[in-house]
């Protein structure tokens, strides 16, 4: 196995931009010359991520879903929405989607995002049961229902909703408690074997769940799977990014403030580093990936080469102000070092060659924000998210 290195309790984190250690970024083009030549070097660098930091899904035997409750429709926000509850399995879980759609849509555009504390904190409804798995942060991890409708504001859904769009969300515990268990729970109790060193953390596994959705959602007719746009927040954009990089039939992808181990450059060490996000969340990548702990350099990767896989499809970055924890800086740097593979396939990449002032996004196929305030998901988040989809999945301007 691979020793666990244990960062000192006293080591602060960095914030200081001149205390960076001096750091070469390895090229995602390295090789090559043509557009024709990325797909091999994309499987390269896709495997690369796989095998050394998410880790790779050990086996396609329980990709399999199945409907345990197709479930029944009913009209919400006056009725131009509909929500709809199916429950489908995987692995043995029961995964509990929410989907709000547009009433009598037919083939629409949708927003796919894991929420972290159930479908009962999204909207303030009494048909939507409480999650009875574990929950993070709450009294004995029980779902309570003083908390229906808490998470609101972080989900646009009337603003999805007017502009044609679907959401989709699932509780991310649904599929794997994002707590440290030995891989018994969530979906990892039907694998027989616990991950090895290049097998997957609870992040690759969540990301999984995300394909096994959209697999699903390929039944639904009011949505069209070729439009989804896979969305998440912190640990849950690390784990979009993961979804939209395996998953090339995710045709827009988004992270809100990812930070370390998803859109920002882990050899700037700023914030949160390799070898902290691995020591407080050690179930989060592969055990591989502690080779990196306090040795960033020796990845063969970095962030900005996660961002390129999107590449042609669109990708929207974002970060806020106060979020220092996740390096708005790296975020920016990790989009615009992307850009290159972007204009090699022929696309913009991101405009903006500076850091963009704070609420002025920037948008190619490559998008970027950093806005005011701290660490969550806002109005103005989804402002940009619904522009940039409008754009590239509905050809609007
Ligand atoms: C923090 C963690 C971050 C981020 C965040 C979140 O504790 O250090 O990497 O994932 O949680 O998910 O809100």
């Amino acid at each position: 196995g691979v020793a666990h290195i244990a960062i000192a309790q006293d080591a602060k984190p960095n914030y200081d931009e001149s205390k960076i250690p001096a750091y070469t970024l390895p090229d995602p083009l390295a090789g090559i010359e043509s557009a024709a030549q990325w797909p091999a070097r994309r499987k390269q660098i896709l495997e690369q991520f796989a095998a050394e930091m998410f880790g790779k899904v050990p086996t396609d035997k329980f990709n399999a879903i199945s409907v345990k409750d197709a479930g029944t429709r009913k009209q919400v926000l006056g009725g131009k929405a509909t929500m709809w509850q199916p429950v489908i399995t995987l692995a043995g879980r029961d995964l509990n989607l929410l989907v709000v759609m547009p009433t009598d849509s037919q083939q629409a555009p949708a927003f796919l995002a894991y929420n972290f504390h159930g479908n009962h904190t999204v909207l303030d409804d009494a048909d939507i049961p409480l999650t009875k798995n574990w929950v993070r942060s709450k009294p004995d991890n029980r779902a309570r229902e003083e908390d229906r409708g808490s998470a609101a504001s972080r989900w646009a859904v009337e603003k999805i909703i007017d502009n044609g769009f679907a959401l989709v969300t699932l509780y991310y515990g649904d599929v794997d408690p994002d707590v440290d268990d030995g891989f018994e729970n969530g979906v990892h109790a039907a694998f027989p074997d616990k991950p090895a060193a290049d097998q997957w953390g609870s992040i690759a596994t969540w990301a999984w769940g995300l394909s096994r959705v959209l697999d699903f959602l390929g039944t639904v007719p009011e949505i069209d799977e070729t439009r989804v746009a896979v969305m998440g927040h912190s640990r849950l954009g690390k784990t979009s990014l993961w979804a939209g990089a395996n998953d090339e039939r995710f045709a827009l992808v988004i992270s809100n403030n990812s930070g370390c181990g998803g859109a920002a450059i882990s050899r700037r060490r700023i914030g949160e580093s390799v070898a902290r996000i691995n020591t407080s969340f050690p179930h989060w990548f592969c055990d591989n990936f502690l080779k990196y702990n306090d040795n960033e350099s020796q990845l063969p990767f970095d962030q900005h080469m996660l961002i390129a896989l999107m590449a042609p499809r669109p990708v929207y970055v974002a970060s806020a102000v106060e979020d220092t924890w996740a390096d708005p800086r790296g975020e920016f740097l990790a989009a615009k070092h992307a850009t290159p593979v972007y204009e090699l396939l022929g696309r913009e990449g991101l405009p903006a060659d500076e850091m963009p002032a704070v609420d002025e996004p920037s948008q190619g196929s490559i998008g970027y924000h950093i806005r005011s305030g701290g660490h969550s998901v806002t109005e103005f988040d989804w402002t940009q998210y619904i522009k940039f989809a409008k754009r590239h999945l509905m050809n609007e301007q």
